[in-house]
């Protein structure tokens, strides 16, 4: 076990063994079986590309031994920041034969984020594309190997000074690693809520047990045609059932441009999509545009919608609309999942965020004090299960805190649960913004707003907003000379801050509103900002 993880007790991995849970499948054993099962079948399609199961098993163990010349190895962290695109696969399944662990960046992320995952995760790896939505990520890559010379940066495209992905491919060697079920396979990252997000270790048997579940609920097999949307690093679309659950039932996988309607619906058309996953604004954009466009949407089946609260009202329209299934999708990349079944009632699939996806998932909704609330009232969501966490990657003290002693993960979300046992989200007790499925850990930005010298003191709370749901507002008390609030942004900007976490708005004060205890009271700061959004009240 790669060191800083916490595993399962020996009972609790007993136990997910002895149901059936955990079948000690690796993603090696996964791709190679169904590449011998069904090698001429199409696995991902991307543009006028399609990738057989052979072909990406192929080309996963040329590319393999390519890396492992270069020196990677078993249990080393390679940090991965790749768009939605055929390569991301095979650098994926490349690093699992080698048994090294990719650590998932996403392509909005910076050099803020993108050094300390290299840092923190102790990366010999970044593999980058040369440039993606009008950003040239070999400038992330000349920062982060200012701070480790011995960084091996590896680019798609053109590679300028570094190593060109595509000269990898070589002829496979037979001494690849000895990969176990148990193993971590990746880090996975959490939305965070304190200070820098916090990596999440995933091993083989917990992700694929997630991953069949999930394939078996939405009804992913041969047939199905999964279009990725949502950058493909995040857990959401990794996983639920998304690409991964989507090869792992032999199914066929589009990747997607963009995710506007019009990068997508031409796709649906063309090539007979029947399952896509959205975010709540996304949604909103494809169903304000159906009636504009003119395309064949018949073969979407189910349209997932997740990672943010979904309005009822919202909900209620997706049928009519697109005439397929929605799905609510609940979920966290430390683990648990919770869907509404896709033959549920339809006030069930509109009104809650699904219930739990394995019979193994406990589940607590607890008080202040950690005792169970009454059924029907809201508490803390805390969590324990095959596939949840038992704790982050290099993070004893924090984990103290984000885990119970009995090693329930407490997910920093209110909930509340219908009779039948579906959740409904209520709210949030973590210090996060959640914008649109883009998580913002507030004590981050925070921290780099106190970085500028006329800031004397900050706090960011999310705002609400029609489109997305939340947005950010940073209320800052500045020294003598105040900066404006574009010198503010500019300054995050240049700290490398991924954009989504620079504040949608700065709002000046000369105090703060004070809880009982003397702390900064963020749900005082919520209501002035939505009271003035609401012009009930005039700031200076
Ligand atoms: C309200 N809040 C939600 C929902 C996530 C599937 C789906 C989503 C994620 C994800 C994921 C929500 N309604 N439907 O990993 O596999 C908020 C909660 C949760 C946090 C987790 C998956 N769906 N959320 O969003 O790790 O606050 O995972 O704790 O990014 O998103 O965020 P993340």
């Amino acid at each position: 076990m790669l060191t800083g993880c916490s595993s399962w007790p020996k009972d609790y991995a007993d136990l997910y063994k002895r149901e059936g849970c955990w079948k000690g499948e690796t993603f090696v054993e996964m791709l190679r079986d169904r590449a011998e099962k069904q090698g001429d079948r199409i696995a991902i399609t991307s543009g006028d590309r399609n990738v057989s199961y052979a072909e990406l098993d192929n080309k996963a163990g040329r590319l393999a031994a390519g890396l492992q010349e270069l020196g990677i190895k078993q249990m080393d962290r390679v940090v991965v920041q790749l768009p939605n695109v055929i390569e991301f696969f095979e650098v994926c399944f490349a690093l699992f034969r080698l048994g090294a662990l990719p650590v998932f960046a996403l392509p909005s992320h910076r050099s803020s984020e993108i050094n300390y995952f290299c840092e923190f995760a102790e990366a010999v790896a970044y593999i980058i594309p040369d440039k993606h939505a009008g950003f040239d990520h070999r400038t992330l890559a000349r920062g982060a190997k200012d701070k480790n010379e011995k960084l091996n940066v590896i680019v798609t495209g053109d590679a300028e000074e570094f190593v060109n992905l595509a000269d990898l491919y070589i002829d496979p060697k037979k001494n690849e690693a000895k990969v176990a079920s148990s193993d971590i396979a990746f880090l996975q990252l959490s939305g965070g809520s304190t200070g820098l997000s916090k990596l999440i270790p995933r091993t083989h048997d917990d992700y694929i047990y997630s991953l069949r579940v999930s394939a078996e609920i939405c009804q992913i097999d041969k047939d199905s045609v999964y279009l990725a949307v949502l950058p493909i690093a995040h857990n959401y679309p990794l996983s639920s059932p998304g690409i991964l659950g989507t090869l792992y039932a032999g199914g066929r996988v589009v990747l997607s441009p963009g995710p506007s309607p019009d990068d997508a619906f031409p796709l649906i058309e063309k090539q007979g999509v029947t399952i896509t996953a959205l975010v709540p604004p996304l949604a909103l954009r494809w169903l304000d545009a159906i009636s504009t466009r003119d395309y064949d949407l018949s073969s979407l089946q189910v349209l997932q919608v997740g990672g943010a609260k979904f309005s009822a009202e919202a909900a209620r329209r997706v049928y009519p609309a697109f005439g397929c299934k929605l799905q609510q999708v609940f979920g966290m990349a430390e683990g648990l999942v919770n869907y509404t079944r896709l033959n549920d009632p339809e006030e069930i699939i509109i009104n809650t965020q699904g219930r739990p996806m394995s019979k193994y998932d406990e589940i607590r909704i607890v008080d202040e004090e950690d005792r169970d609330v009454e059924q029907g009232e809201v508490g803390h969501l805390l969590t324990r299960g095959p596939y949840t966490i038992r704790g982050y990657y290099k993070a004893e003290e924090h984990n103290a805190k984000a885990f119970t002693e009995e090693g329930f993960y407490r997910t920093g979300d209110l909930v509340s649960m219908t009779a039948n046992g579906y959740i409904v989200v209520e709210g949030r007790d973590k210090d996060q913004i959640n914008r649109g499925g883009e998580k913002i850990a507030a004590e981050e930005v925070e921290n780099h707003l106190l970085a500028h010298e006329a800031v004397h003191d900050v706090a960011i709370v999310s705002m609400s907003d029609d489109y997305l749901g939340e947005r950010s507002c940073a209320f800052v008390i500045s020294r003598q000379k105040a900066p404006t609030a574009k010198e503010l942004k500019q300054f995050l900007k240049e700290r490398g801050l991924a954009a989504f976490k620079i504040p949608d708005r700065i709002e000046f004060t000369d105090s703060f509103p004070k809880t009982p205890l003397g702390k900064v009271s963020k749900k005082a700061l919520r209501q002035i900002i939505s009271d003035k959004l609401n012009n009930r009240i005039t700031l200076k």
